[in-house]
């Protein structure tokens, strides 16, 4: 007699997650074209991309000579607002340099 919901309870069992997912990863890539002075990239690759006079020579280079090179790894949204940043500010002194995002 009386109360019987005390047996009427509904066990639900949640798996937990393997793992915590990391966050997929993107390069930016910059581009070698004909126009835009070495100066202004490396001088982008400091601002941008917190490299200091000597990295940012070496990848500035490594554009010019092999046509493309690795700015830096970021998540998604960080690659595209850097992106954004470096045509903005190339736009701006209108030069043609160009830079990409590719998932790492
Ligand atoms: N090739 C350019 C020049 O000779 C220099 C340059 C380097 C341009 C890297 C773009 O992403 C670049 N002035």
């Amino acid at each position: 007699p009386g109360d019987e919901d005390h047996d009427l309870e509904i066990s639900v069992v949640v798996r937990p997650r393997t793992r915590t997912r990391k966050p997929a990863m993107y390069k930016v890539l910059m581009l070698n074209d004909d126009y835009t002075p070495m100066e202004f990239v490396v001088h982008v690759l400091e601002r941008f991309f917190a490299k200091n006079r000597d990295e940012a020579t070496a990848v500035m280079l490594q554009v010019h000579q092999r046509g493309v090179g690795v700015c830096g790894v970021f998540t998604y949204e960080v690659a595209e607002s850097k992106v954004t940043q470096v045509m903005d500010l190339a736009r701006q002194n209108q030069h043609p340099l160009q830079c990409t995002i590719e998932k790492d």
